[in-house]
């Protein structure tokens, strides 16, 4: 039965890119830039075309460190027209606290605290910015946040000044009557050698702990995760279940190395088919981000084409997550793997521990021997969703 992969992107996809992203020049520690600079207006037509719903930024993509006032404006009015003019949306914006130098040792959590008080000023002029373009999320990447030696940075008071520097955000924020939740961008390592809250699991942790908790989530990316050798779909899970998820950074990454940043499903592509699944079977409602780097083997044709193929993976793997829900192989599978019996609770509506204590089927009549001697099935579950994701079924 063919499943025909839809001709076009559609704005209803929810496809966003970060200006950053198109806009990467190849600059890598061993090597110049590749490609020469892309001005905004051209990314946010390009991206338009290529049926994109949205653009993202950081402050420094749009209006360079250090622009006069009269300069910044002329940034700001030239991209507001562009997203006039092809009616894309900025459902997300962020600051860059990491690219000047004076942010080598962090920004929230810099021992400088003139620095910290700096970085506090620079979110809170973007965030009237992001305010006024509509953004609804506003991601924090504390990519400097963090230490190469142990001697010098106490990290339980680095907490508290990340904690200080969040609280005075949302309060900000609530003052102004600005609509934006903030999203943590979880990341082990690089550029720091230990970066703070490195895992969706630290983050959450943190966020329980803010004076505002209720508007600070997670902005995961796929290739983060995986840095720490941790299962993205897990981790996401995870954050949906917290309600925490309020924003995604799609992206590939093959194993645990530097942060590469690949087109979203060209590293671990069957991690990448079980995101989508569960994405889509969520009630997960906001953009599909593609936080990627266009390699700088590829010139700026190559450019619009990884952007593109980005939306179609992701296209590609929601059809083939289709097909995979609606085999009746797959379902009976499931049914042999037991899987909708862990929705239901371990003690029955009403019973308590007592009962369960009363229960001799339980455990004095429980045949543990033949309980265990039952196969799970989980590797035929798991390879009708290889033959799904390869289109052989
Ligand atoms: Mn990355």
């Amino acid at each position: 039965m063919p499943h025909p992969t839809p001709a076009s992107n559609s704005p209803a996809d929810k496809f966003t890119f970060g200006l950053w992203t198109v806009g990467w020049q190849g600059r890598d520690p061993f090597g110049d830039a590749v490609r020469a600079p892309v001005d905004p207006v051209e990314t946010v037509h390009q991206l338009a075309k290529l049926g994109a719903y949205g653009v993202t930024f950081h402050d420094d993509d749009l209006i360079p460190f250090g622009s006069t006032e009269a300069a910044r404006d002329q940034h700001i009015s030239r991209f507001k027209k562009a997203l006039a003019e092809t009616g894309m949306k900025v459902p997300m914006a962020t600051t860059n606290l990491f690219t000047h130098p004076v942010f080598k040792d962090g920004a929230f959590t810099s021992n400088d605290r003139s620095v910290r008080r700096f970085a506090l000023r620079k979110v809170m002029r973007n965030l009237d910015l992001a305010a006024e373009l509509g953004a609804e999320t506003y991601v924090f990447w504390g990519g400097r946040e963090g230490a190469e030696y142990d001697a010098s940075k106490d990290i339980r008071d680095a907490l508290d000044r990340f904690r200080e520097g969040f609280n005075t955000l949302t309060t900000y924020c609530r003052d102004r009557k600005y609509k934006l939740r903030f999203a943590i961008e979880p990341k082990p390592n690089e550029p720091r050698g230990d970066i703070l809250l490195p895992t969706i699991g630290h983050a959450l942790a943190f966020i329980n702990t803010l004076e505002h908790s209720d508007m600070v989530g997670l902005n995961p990316e796929v290739g983060h995760e995986q840095m720490a050798g941790l299962n993205f779909v897990h981790g996401i899970a995870q954050a949906l279940w917290h309600n925490k998820l309020f924003h995604i950074d799609l992206n590939g990454q093959r194993g645990i190395k530097y942060d590469q940043d690949l087109v979203f499903g060209h590293g671990d592509l069957l991690n990448a088919f079980f995101l989508v699944d569960l994405l889509e079977n969520s009630n997960y409602q906001g953009p599909r981000h593609f936080d990627y780097k266009p390699s700088r083997t590829e010139d700026m044709a190559g450019v619009w084409a990884s952007a593109a193929s980005n939306m179609r993976m992701y296209r590609l793997l929601r059809e083939r997550s289709k097909a995979f829900r609606a085999d009746p192989a797959v379902q009976a599978a499931m049914k042999d793997s037991r899987v909708a019996e862990l929705a239901l609770p371990t003690l029955a509506k009403g019973e308590t521990y007592s009962d369960l204590l009363r229960d001799r089927s339980a455990f004095e009549d429980f045949k543990a021997d033949a309980t265990a001697a039952r196969g799970c099935a989980f590797v035929q579950l798991n390879q009708l969703a290889i033959e799904h994701l390869l289109k052989a079924r």
